[in-house]
C-alpha cells in the first residue's frame, strides 16, 4: 500500500510518536530529520496559529513539500492565559519539571484553577494554507500526579476525569487530547482531498 507523504515539521519526539499512532495506515509522516532539515525554525509569532504557520511555511518554501506543523500550549485562566505560546520555556529553560513547578508556584492560593490545552495545526497543501484547532478543558492540580506523557501532563486534569493526563496511557490521552482533536480535523480534511 502506497501511503501519501506529508512532512510534520517538529523536533519533538513525544509528539511525533503520539501523532504517528493517530495517523497509522493513513499517511506516511516524515519529520524534519527525515527530510534533512536540522534548522530550529524560529517561533516568533504572537499566537499558536502564527507559530504553526511559520513552521509549515518554512518547510514548504525551502523544501517544496506539503507540510503541516502544530503549535500547542497550556492556557490558564487565572494567569491571563499564560504560559500560552511560552509553554515550552516558561521558566526560561526547556525543562518540563521547572516549567511545571513555576506554574504551581504562580497558582498558589488561586481559587480558579481552570485551564485548557490548545493546539493549532497549519497545513500547507497544494499552495493553500488551512488551520485546524483543538482544545481540551480541565483544571490545574495542587501537585504533580502521574509519570506518563510530557510537559504539563502531571498537573492537568481534564473535565470528566479524576486522573491527570500523566496518569493516562498514551492511547487514552490520544483519544481526548487537544492535539488529537486538531489532528482528527486535519485527517478528516485530508481524506476529503483524496
Ligand atoms: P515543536 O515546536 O518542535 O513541535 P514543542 O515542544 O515546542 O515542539 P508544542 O509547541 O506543541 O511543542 O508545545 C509547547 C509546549 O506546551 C510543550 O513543550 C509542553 O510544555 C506544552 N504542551 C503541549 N502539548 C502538551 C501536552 O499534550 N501535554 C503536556 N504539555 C504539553
Amino acid at each position: 500500500m502506497i501511503l501519501p507523504e506529508l512532512v510534520f515539521a517538529t523536533n519533538n519526539k513525544h509528539k511525533t510518536e503520539e501523532i504517528g499512532k493517530l495517523l497509522v495506515n493513513q499517511y506516511k509522516v516524515l519529520n524534519l530529520k527525515d527530510i534533512g532539515c536540522d534548522v530550529d525554525i524560529p517561533e516568533t509569532g504572537n499566537s499558536f496559529a502564527e507559530n504553526a504557520e511559520l513552521k509549515s511555511s518554512y518547510v514548504t518554501e525551502n523544501f517544496k513539500l506539503d507540510c503541516f506543523a502544530d503549535d500547542s500550549g497550556l492556557e490558564i485562566d487565572a494567569l491571563d492565559n499564560e504560559p500560552g505560546i511560552y509553554s515550552a520555556r516558561y521558566s526560561g529553560v526547556r525543562d518540563d519539571l521547572e516549567n511545571l513547578n513555576l506554574v504551581l508556584k504562580k497558582m498558589e492560593g488561586k481559587a480558579n484553577r481552570k485551564a485548557h490545552f490548545k493546539t493549532v495545526i497549519s497545513l500547507n497543501q497544494n499552495n493553500k494554507n488551512y488551520l485546524f484547532e483543538g482544545v481540551i478543558y480541565g483544571h490545574i492540580t495542587q501537585t504533580p500526579i502521574g509519570d506518563e506523557g510530557f510537559g504539563y501532563d502531571p498537573i492537568f486534569m481534564p473535565i470528566g476525569y479524576d486522573r491527570t493526563f500523566a496518569q493516562m496511557s498514551m492511547t487514552e490521552k490520544n483519544e481526548i487530547s487537544h492535539r488529537a482533536i486538531a489532528m482528527k480535523k486535519l485527517i478528516a480534511f485530508l481524506k476529503e482531498q483524496v
